[in-house]
């Protein structure tokens, strides 16, 4: 069954939740957007009516709202909020107790139990049961296994099979900045990470502090002159720094940023 035939069900499951979203994200920048939105807001209002039902009224309310714009831009969570989902999966995106980003790296180390930098099935897994548990929700280990695998699939971008901080913090993190991203874009080897960490630790006291941070992204800049803006210096700092461990950056945080891993 096409993707969009999904949007006359009643009850949205969450395998289909993942084909609609995969389906309009057609480019797969983690949002639908442009003509993405328009086509989505067309075969919703289609297929609702196609199989009798009524817009509910959050879906009335988002078509009011973009229907007629051109620049607007939705995500995941807010895509889960407009379908009538499965509710059990809905809760993942309810529950997001992950106000801002020092919560989010709390979150992300807790998780990430065998230091790996990567949340990988199993770890994923935990964090949902534990998301469910704090919700009261019992559910079947299937049901969490077949949560877990959706889930792993919906966020993994580069299809590696497990979830890089920058993967995971696209959806759940709204304090990043489109110009974050681009900062999270550029990733160093890992030998050139190391030897840049190095370099821009000047007092070699282990971590890179705000100042350190400055050089660092100056020079960043200044290097990646087609994806980054000298002027959004303040904002890179920013979101950099609220990932840091109380204005410190360790090599190991700092790398979940920057470096692209081994090799
Ligand atoms: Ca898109
Ligand atoms: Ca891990
Ligand atoms: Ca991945
Ligand atoms: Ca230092």
């Amino acid at each position: 069954m096409a993707a969009g035939a999904h949007l006359q069900e009643v009850v949205v499951s969450a395998a289909q939740f993942f084909e609609i979203w995969h389906h309009y994200d057609a480019d797969g920048n983690g949002y639908m957007d442009g003509k993405e939105l328009q086509q989505f807001i067309q075969e919703l209002q289609q297929a609702r009516k196609k199989a009798g039902l009524d817009l509910k009224p959050e879906m009335k309310a988002f078509v009011d709202q973009y229907g007629q714009s051109s620049d607007g831009k939705i995500g995941i969570v807010e895509l889960a909020q407009i379908l009538p989902t499965e509710e059990n999966f809905l809760l993942f995106f309810r529950c997001q107790q992950l106000k801002s980003s020092e919560d989010f790296m709390q979150t992300w180390r807790k998780y990430d139990t065998d230091h790996s930098g990567f949340i990988e099935t199993e770890e994923l897994k935990s964090f949902l049961k534990d998301l469910l548990q704090k919700a009261n929700k019992q559910i079947a280990d299937s049901k969490l296994s077949e949560y877990t695998e959706i889930m792993l699939r919906m966020f993994d971008a580069n299809n590696d099979g497990k979830l890089e901080l920058t993967e995971m913090a696209r959806y759940v993190l709204r304090t990043f900045t489109m110009n974050t991203y681009c900062i999270l874009g550029i990733k160093m080897c890992g030998k050139e990470f190391n030897k840049a960490f190095d370099t821009y630790d000047q007092d070699g006291n282990g971590y890179i502090d705000e100042n350190e941070l400055d050089a660092l992204l100056k020079d960043l800049c200044e290097k990646n002159k087609k994806v980054l803006d000298i002027n959004n210096l303040a904002t890179y700092k920013k979101n950099i720094m609220a990932l840091s461990d109380g204005g410190k950056l360790y090599r190991t945080e700092l790398a979940l940023i920057l470096s692209a891993g081994e090799n």
